[in-house]
């Protein structure tokens, strides 16, 4: 009896241990790369997902969806976005390179529209977008090793492309350096694109999607995140004065290159067209491409409100490209006066 229920036990114990090994295995560790798995953490613009400190490279698994609805493209403006994860930009998306990045794209069977995803991170035949191309209903699951580091915009790119782009359907993936960014104060996540709507800039009602003026590339609105006004007065990014910012800043048109450019800042340090080295200092104004990406570093010296504008002046003052950075703090005469003097002047 003895030595039987030893034998019971002895199996018990045995089960236990390969359904706890098993259990690590499921929960921890890809069966094939046996690197430990961890959840993605996405954040919504401008919010950046925090560096990661991790020095060995992980199987991160990031879960999109996608969610078409009707929400604002300005106060009174109503649009029918397509947009991962319910927002216009999508989420931003943070990996170090080397990881294995297992993305998941569900497509909720209350859509209409096939979908998938298409990033610029991936090494691999239309960036995923076979691999993901998702029906109303179905989840869609593929991995990509990210080779390279940058900053790269992602997007739907599921026919008709342009209007899946056109209607609100991207956003930013950072594939931090091995060796992780140096340390800045504050990051924030800003997104320029374009819509194309029947009614004239700032009717109110929902807007249709116009094809025509999307050809042409005249577009109605140009924005940042989405939406007239994302980054403006309460919305507006913040920093004190002594503070170093980062800002990720993607461009995915559809069709204009824009000339990012804060009025009264200069960016100390520029990461050229979002890639792995840091390209230029001292910019004023910096060209992103549509489908590309810059990474922007300067330090906040002194107090004020700072506008952030397409520098093709016309679309920050009549279609919305336009946002705010306010810095707070001590102000700083040695390096900005402020006004000296205001005289009467006769003229000659
Ligand atoms: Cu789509």
């Amino acid at each position: 009896m003895k030595n039987l229920s030893m034998v019971k036990l002895t199996s018990a114990l045995l089960v236990t241990l390969s359904i706890a090994g098993c259990s690590v295995m499921l929960s921890g560790f890809d069966s094939k790369r046996a690197e430990p798995v961890e959840q993605a953490i996405l954040t919504t613009a401008p919010n950046v997902p925090p560096p990661i400190t991790r020095d060995y490279p992980a199987k991160v698994v990031v879960r999109l969806f996608v969610k078409e609805y009707v929400g604002e493209l300005m106060d009174g403006v109503k649009y029918n976005f397509w947009s991962f994860n319910g927002t216009v930009p999508g989420p931003m998306i943070r990996v170090r390179q080397g990881d294995l990045v297992e993305m998941h794209l569900s497509n909720s069977s209350k859509n209409i529209m096939p979908h998938n995803i298409d990033l610029h991170a991936v090494i691999g035949p239309g960036g995923g977008a076979g691999a993901s191309m998702t029906l109303p209903g179905h989840t869609s699951v593929f991995s990509f090793t990210a080779l390279h580091s940058g900053l790269f915009v992602y997007h739907c790119a599921m026919p008709p492309v342009p209007e899946h782009i056109a209607n609100g359907m991207y956003g930013l993936i950072l594939v931090q350096p091995k060796d992780g960014l140096p340390h800045v104060d504050r990051e924030y996540y800003i997104m320029q694109s374009e819509f194309y709507t029947t009614g004239k800039f700032g009717e109110e009602g929902l807007q249709q999607f116009d094809l025509q003026k999307a050809i042409e590339e005249q577009p109605t609105y140009v924005v940042f995140n989405g939406k007239v006004g994302a980054l403006l007065g309460k919305h507006a990014l913040t920093a004190k004065v002594g503070q170093t910012l980062r800002l990720y800043v993607g461009n995915i048109g559809p069709n204009l290159i824009s000339s990012f450019h804060i009025i009264g800042e200069q960016f100390a340090d520029v990461y050229g067209d979002g890639g792995s080295t840091i390209t230029d200092h001292n910019i004023q104004t910096t060209l992103i491409p549509a489908g590309g990406a810059a990474i922007v570093q300067f330090t906040a010296d002194v107090p004020g409100t700072y506008n952030i504008v397409d520098h093709s002046i016309f679309r920050a003052f009549y279609q919305g490209a336009l946002g705010q950075l306010k810095i707070i703090g001590k102000p700083n005469p040695t390096i900005f006066s402020g006004k000296e003097a205001d005289e009467p002047y006769p003229g000659k």
